[in-house]
C-alpha cells in the first residue's frame, strides 16, 4: 500500500479536543487518517519572522504531521484575506461580502509556493497526495511545476459557485486552469460537480464523459463523493456517561418544554441571522404554543480578525437581545445564545436532550452537524431535523423537513410541523436517515475518494505503487 500525504490548510491535533474552529474537515480528517497512518502536511497555526520552511514534526496515533509556520503578512493576506475574505464568501455564493485584492492573490500564490517547495521532498516515489480545500487550490499546480509526477487528488469542501459569480473573481480563470494539474477533483454533490464543469466547459471548451474531463491536453477524473462523520465514534460519544450526563441536565433545565437546538461556527454561511427571524416568526405565528419550545444556539466564533465575522457577531447579539426582550415573560426566555465552544461528547448528550434540530445554512458544502444530530437521537423517541436545502447534506437526508432557510415563514412552519410530528413518523423519517449516515459515515468517504485515486494511471515517469 502507498502512504496517503494528506495537505491541509491547518493541521489538527490527533489526539485531544478539537476546537470548533478547525470545523468539520478536521474532524473528518482526524478519523481518516487514523486508520490508514500517513503523513499530514499544513500550517501550523503560528507565526514566524521569516519564512525558512523548517518542519515541525511529530507523531500521534499512527499519524505523523509535519508543519511550517507562515509570516505575519502570509497570514493576512493568504489565510485571513484570499481564503477568507475572498474564496470563502465568493463559494458561498456571497458576492457582496467578497474583497477582490491583488495583494490577496498574491499572498494566496506565494502562500501555496511556500507550501510547494517544502512538502515537495517529503513526497516518496510511490505516495498518494491529497490536497484539501479551498485554501489550496493551486498547490496541485505548484507540485507538477516541481516535477512531482505522482497522483494527486483534491477534494472542495465547500460549495462550486456557478459560473456568473464566479467570473467576478478578476483571476478566475488562472485559478480554476490550476485545478487541471490534479488527477481527480471531488466535490460534496453532483450540484457543485456540475457547476466547476460548466464553468470549466464555457470557459476553457473542456468536455466531461463518464465523469473524465477533457481539457487543454490535461484529464481529470471527476467525482461526487459526500463527506460523512465518525459515525461508530459519534454514537458511541452519545451513549457514555458524559453525553447521557448532559442530556439529563438539559431535559431538567427544559422543565417539559421542547428544546430546538442550533449549533453552527459563527459564520454567515450558516443562516443564523435569518434562522433566528424564522424562529420570532415561529414565536408570532404561535402565541398559544409558544411557550412549549425554547431556542439553543450555540456558536462559537470564528475567524475573528475578518470583519465580516465581527459583524455577524454584532448582529446576532443584537438580534437575540431584542427577541429575548420583546417575547420573553418572567418564568420563560425565547433563545439561548451561547459563544462558547463544548467538546464533543457534551455536544452530542446535547443533540440528544433536543426534539428538534434547526441545520439551516443559506449554502453549505455537506454540513456536518446535521449528521451529528442525527447519530445522537435516542431511536426510541428521536428528535426532527430541519435542514436548509442548501446544504449538501440534503441531498442524502431526504428525510429531514426541507426548508428554504431565506424564508422565514417556511422555518416557522417546519418548527411547528416538527413540534407535533407523532412518534412513529419521527421513528421513520430518522431511521431512514441514520442507516445512510451509517452507511456513508467518513470511512466511505476517504475510501471512495482513495480508492478513485489510486486507479488513476501512473503518469510516465512516476513509480508504481505496490
Ligand atoms: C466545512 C464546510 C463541510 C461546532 N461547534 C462546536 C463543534 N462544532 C463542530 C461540529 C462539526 C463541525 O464543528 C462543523 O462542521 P460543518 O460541516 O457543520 O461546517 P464547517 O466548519 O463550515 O465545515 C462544511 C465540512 O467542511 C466538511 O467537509 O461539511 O460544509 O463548510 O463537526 O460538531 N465542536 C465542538 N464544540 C463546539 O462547540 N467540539
Amino acid at each position: 500500500m502507498s502512504r496517503l500525504i494528506v495537505i491541509s490548510n491547518r493541521v489538527s491535533a490527533v489526539r485531544g479536543e478539537l476546537s470548533a474552529a478547525q470545523g468539520g474537515l478536521s474532524v473528518a480528517l482526524t478519523a481518516a487518517l487514523r486508520e490508514s497512518g500517513g503523513l499530514w502536511f499544513g500550517w501550523s497555526g503560528e507565526l514566524t519572522e521569516e519564512f525558512t520552511g523548517q518542519i515541525n514534526f511529530s507523531r500521534n496515533a499512527g499519524v505523523t504531521t509535519a508543519t511550517v509556520d507562515l509570516e505575519e503578512q502570509d497570514v493576512d493576506e493568504y489565510y485571513n484575506g484570499y481564503a477568507n475574505r475572498t474564496l470563502w464568501p465568493l463559494f458561498h455564493y456571497r458576492i457582496d461580502l467578497a474583497q477582490y485584492e491583488r495583494d490577496f492573490a498574491g499572498g494566496y500564490q506565494r502562500a501555496n509556493e511556500r507550501f510547494a517547495d517544502t512538502v515537495l521532498p517529503l513526497i516518496e516515489p510511490e505516495d498518494a497526495v491529497w490536497v484539501q480545500d479551498y485554501h489550496m487550490i493551486p498547490l496541485g499546480a505548484e507540485l507538477r511545476k516541481r516535477g512531482l509526477r505522482n497522483r494527486i487528488g483534491f477534494f472542495l469542501h465547500i460549495p462550486w459557485p456557478p459560473r456568473r459569480l464566479l467570473n467576478t473573481l478578476p483571476e478566475a480563470r488562472e485559478l480554476v486552469e490550476t485545478m487541471f494539474a490534479y488527477d481527480l477533483v471531488g466535490f460534496h454533490t453532483e450540484e457543485w460537480l456540475h457547476s466547476f464543469c460548466d464553468f470549466a466547459t464555457a470557459e476553457f471548451g473542456a468536455t466531461v464523459e463518464d465523469g473524465l474531463m477533457r481539457v487543454n491536453g490535461h484529464q481529470v477524473r471527476l467525482l461526487a463523493c459526500p463527506i460523512g462523520i465518525d459515525a461508530k465514534e459519534f454514537a458511541e460519544l452519545s451513549a457514555g456517561a458524559t453525553a447521557a450526563e448532559h442530556c439529563r441536565v438539559m431535559q431538567e433545565s427544559a422543565n417539559g418544554r421542547a428544546m430546538i437546538v442550533g449549533v453552527d461556527r459563527l459564520d454567515y454561511s450558516k443562516g443564523l441571522e435569518e434562522r433566528f427571524a424564522g424562529y420570532e416568526r415561529y414565536l408570532v405565528d404561535n402565541p398559544e404554543e409558544r411557550k412549549g419550545v425554547f431556542l439553543l444556539q450555540i456558536a462559537p466564533p470564528s475567524r475573528e480578525a475578518v470583519e465580516t465575522y465581527q459583524r455577524i457577531r454584532a448582529v446576532l447579539e443584537g438580534m437575540s437581545g431584542r427577541i429575548n426582550g420583546e417575547h420573553a415573560d418572567v418564568d420563560w426566555v425565547p433563545i439561548r445564545y451561547v459563544n462558547r465552544n463544548y467538546p464533543r461528547d457534551v455536544l452530542a448528550g446535547i443533540y440528544r436532550a433536543a426534539k428538534i434540530g434547526l441545520v439551516t445554512p443559506l449554502r453549505d458544502g455537506m454540513n456536518l452537524v446535521a449528521k451529528e444530530f442525527v447519530a445522537a437521537q435516542n431511536p426510541e423517541d428521536p428528535g426532527v431535523l430541519v435542514l436548509s436545502r442548501f446544504a449538501g447534506a440534503a441531498a442524502q437526508l431526504t428525510e429531514a423537513l426541507l426548508v428554504n432557510p431565506y424564508s422565514a415563514e417556511e422555518l416557522s412552519d417546519a418548527i411547528k410541523t416538527a413540534s407535533c410530528m407523532p412518534r412513529e413518523e419521527r421513528i421513520r423519517r430518522w431511521k431512514h436517515m441514520f442507516d445512510n449516515v451509517q452507511r456513508e459515515d467518513v470511512r466511505w468517504w476517504r475510501k471512495r475518494f482513495t480508492d478513485a485515486l489510486m486507479s488513476v494511471p501512473c503518469r510516465p515517469g512516476a513509480r508504481q505503487s505496490g
